[in-house]
């Protein structure tokens, strides 16, 4: 079955992985969030991309999320000692990923063209796609001002609160002809447990992407999106209190009320099974389930039980 993902940082990779592990090779594409990404030692980094890609290459770090799995910092700690800045932590593994990608930029290829050959050296059996091949790069509001947003989620460690966001670029950013025409070739769309704010919504905000996953709706792929709140919570990263100072309901409901209209399925936690009405009443139907990813099992159980529940209204 042909499913377009739409995913983020850690939660959506860990859908994604579940994704990947209950379809046939290459019937998943993602469709990555490039507004986090940011320039560092003159070198592209693509946080969202690289968290997608390293989830679904098998070798992410199990606890961060982010980067490979046993690291080294050597080149990090050379870094710091010829006075660069260091708080934005990159592995000498992870630095080969950057160098390889700013490479090919810099001969001439579109993003698009350099993350999918970086996919293919290491043998990934999906595709994970740039939203944009364009620059587009997430700001948050905050007392301090306009900040770049790994300064906001790293540096600052997510402490300021968020008054406002926005995507710099997004105005004149268009889709890639690939996630458009994976989009129209679509069975499925799957929103992934990723921040709605700076991870799903950039994506949305993208020229023609809305537009492209409604006319999918149209045709009868349905489009399911798993909530990345659980009992008022994040899992991970500062989803619960972005939506807080932004003014939406920290729940799940919260949540759907942003899909409204987009959303066929709402996938939401057990703990949050009495939030299944107020899901249901904004017109999508609620599959209550065990949404915490925590092992490869569990991601490849969520991923089938909401891919049953699309083929189900299919
Ligand atoms: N997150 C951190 O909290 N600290 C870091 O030093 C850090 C470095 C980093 C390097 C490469 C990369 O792909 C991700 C990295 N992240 C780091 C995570 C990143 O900030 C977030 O994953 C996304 O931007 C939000 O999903």
């Amino acid at each position: 079955m042909r499913v377009v993902a739409l995913a983020g940082g850690v939660g959506g990779a860990r859908l994604a992985e579940g994704l990947q592990a209950a379809l046939p090779p290459g019937d998943l594409t993602v469709v990555a969030n490039t507004g986090d990404d940011t320039e560092r030692h003159g070198l592209l980094v693509c946080p969202d991309h690289d968290t997608v890609l390293y989830t679904l290459a098998g070798i992410a770090d199990p606890v961060q999320g982010w980067g490979i799995a046993g690291e080294s910092w050597a080149v990090m700690e050379r870094l710091g000692v010829l006075g660069e800045e260091t708080w934005f932590r990159l592995g000498d593994r992870d630095m080969a990923t950057h160098i390889v990608r700013t490479a090919r930029l810099r001969a001439g290829a579109r993003l698009t063209d350099a993350s999918l050959a970086i996919q293919a050296a290491l043998g990934v059996p999906s595709r994970i796609l740039p939203m944009t091949d364009d620059a587009v790069r997430t700001r948050v509001l905050t007392d301090e001002g306009w900040l770049e947003f790994q300064d906001y989620f790293v540096r600052l460690r997510q402490l300021p609160e968020v008054r406002a966001v926005r995507f710099d670029g997004v105005d004149v950013a268009e889709p890639t002809p690939e996630v458009l025409d994976a989009v129209d070739a679509a069975e499925v769309v799957v929103l992934c447990p990723s921040n709605p704010i700076v991870s799903v919504a950039p994506i949305l905000a993208i020229r023609g992407i809305r537009d492209a996953i409604r006319a999918a709706r149209g045709r009868g792929a349905p489009v399911a999106a798993v909530s990345p709140i659980v009992g008022g919570k994040a899992l991970k990263g500062p989803a619960d209190r972005m939506l807080a100072s932004l003014g939406h309901e920290v729940s799940a409901v919260g949540v759907a009320r942003l899909y409204a209209g987009m959303v066929d399925v709402f996938v939401l936690d057990a703990e949050d099974a009495a939030l299944a009405p107020d899901v249901e009443a904004l017109g999508m139907r609620a599959l209550v389930t065990d949404t915490i990813m925590t092992d490869g099992d569990a991601r490849v159980r969520v991923a089938r039980e909401t891919l049953a529940a699309l083929a189900a209204i299919a």
